[in-house]
């Protein structure tokens, strides 16, 4: 394998879309850091959705013309932007690739709360229509623009599915005798539990097919949930601050209840919080991204998937590790989701970890540093947002009303 360190960036053109994001902008940074040349590309979509939730980044974010401009000039890089729906202006996609000629695209540009995906029938088209058009748009345009370019494409450990591993998950394929006794290794299967991890999973099938019909080098990362907001780039100036999403529907579990844990709130436990997650730090996000660039598959191979994951946690083990360090109360909710109220979840990460990957897992410095963020804010926190405002069905709906 090739650690990141040991890549010759000097020249090389990566896109980022969806480099606006909570993943992507930090991401964009370490990579600018790194020495490639970075191309964000975002419609500013989630910060749309932020005015139509009423409901901001806990932290204050700076434009993105602003942020761009604070790190070119203290880095001595260069980051451009481009603002563009990469789902709906396919000319505009196709131009902007043969332009810049990039040795690779990272995929970040989709719609990703499971609750926001399961807000309303219009959420639930959006995020279907945003999500898979982009990824279909993507490829069409890499394989029109006979350019050998390296597709890296945040996807979710939900493809799995939770309750029913039956085992360790393996990195994507699973081996099977079939029916004829032939041993095969298929794609595992998929198991969504929400419309958005159903437009990762149909993603997935896209990226199968372009990898072996047109020989696409792609790499499909198949993430935990994400915690934290800081960086060490993003630390370096007022005005490179990531986002803190916090509400019912974009807040990520851990990251909620450190900034319940600051607000004097009890943190919110859906159902009996026996669901097991995998979890990964946004700064590992970051590192991750870097090693899978460093490390393509070759034209002709299948779609490359890794778990992206450090470390996994029961919902009800994180409440009582937050509430143990802060004071904090635990709220037993109804669950506003579908989903297993217990499952195991053993995940392989071997593929990373083979590249020298050492994750920073739950330590106690790093969640001090995210509740100390979420106080320093918490004027700014909205109240009214916090508790489940989406439902899965019409029974988790009313039994959520009947609670409240
Ligand atoms: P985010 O919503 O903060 O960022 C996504 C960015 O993409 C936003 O800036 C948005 O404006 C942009 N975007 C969306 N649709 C677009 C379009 N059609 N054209 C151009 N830009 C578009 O989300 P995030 O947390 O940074 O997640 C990024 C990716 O990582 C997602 O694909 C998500 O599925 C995956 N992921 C996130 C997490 C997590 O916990 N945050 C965990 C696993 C996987
Ligand atoms: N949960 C609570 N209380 C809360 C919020 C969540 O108990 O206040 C529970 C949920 O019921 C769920 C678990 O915590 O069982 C995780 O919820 P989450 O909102 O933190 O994460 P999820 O909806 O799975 O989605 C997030 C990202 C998504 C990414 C996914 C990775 O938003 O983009 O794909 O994590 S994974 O979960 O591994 O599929």
């Amino acid at each position: 394998g090739n650690k990141a360190g040991n890549v010759n960036t000097f020249g090389k053109t990566v896109l980022v879309l969806g480099g606006d994001g909570f993943c992507g902008w930090p991401t964009a940074l370490h990579l600018s850091d790194l020495g490639y040349s970075v191309v964000i590309v975002d419609n500013l979509s989630r910060r749309k959705i932020d005015i139509e939730l009423e409901c901001e980044s806990l932290t204050p974010i700076a434009a993105p013309s602003e942020r761009i401009a604070v790190w070119n000039a203290l880095s001595d890089r260069e980051i451009r932007f481009e603002f563009m729906d990469v789902a709906h202006e396919y000319w505009h996609l196709l131009e902007l690739i043969k332009r810049e000629q990039p040795c690779a695209i990272v995929h970040f540009a989709e719609q990703r709360a499971a609750p926001y995906s399961m807000k309303g029938s219009r959420q639930k088209r959006y995020t279907v229509d945003n999500n898979v058009n982009g990824t279909m748009s993507v490829l069409t345009a890499v394989v029109e623009s006979n350019l050998d370019i390296h597709v890296v494409h945040l996807g979710t450990m939900g493809v799995y599915g939770y309750g029913s591993s039956g085992g360790k998950i393996p990195e994507g394929y699973l081996d099977v005798v079939l029916p004829s006794g032939e041993r095969r290794s298929i794609l595992h299967p998929a198991y969504p539990g929400s419309v958005y991890h159903a437009s990762k999973c149909l993603d997935a099938l896209l990226f199968q097919f372009f990898a072996r019909n047109d020989g696409l080098r792609i790499t499909d990362l198949h993430q935990g949930v994400v915690w934290g907001t800081f960086t060490q780039n993003t630390m370096r100036h007022e005005l490179l601050m990531n986002r803190y999403d916090y509400d019912s529907d974009y807040g990520t579990v851990l990251n909620r209840f450190l900034m319940q844990a600051a607000c004097g709130l009890p943190l919110t436990v859906y159902g009996s919080g026996g669901q097991t997650r995998a979890f990964i730090h946004i700064s590992d996000t970051c590192k991750c991204i870097a090693l899978a660039l460093a490390n393509p598959p070759n034209r002709g191979d299948r779609v490359k998937i890794y778990n992206q994951v450090a470390e996994t946690h029961r919902v009800r083990d994180l409440a009582a590790l937050v509430a143990r360090k802060t004071g904090a109360s635990v709220h037993q909710i109804p669950n506003p989701r579908n989903e297993a109220s217990e499952n195991e979840l053993d995940v392989s990460n071997q593929n990373f970890r083979s590249l020298g990957w050492d994750p920073v897992t739950l330590e106690e410095s790093l969640l001090e540093e995210v509740v100390g963020v979420a106080e320093r804010y918490r004027h700014r926190i909205r109240r009214d947002k916090v508790m489940p405002s989406s439902f899965w069905n019409r029974e988790r709906e009313e039994a959520c009303r009947a609670n409240a």
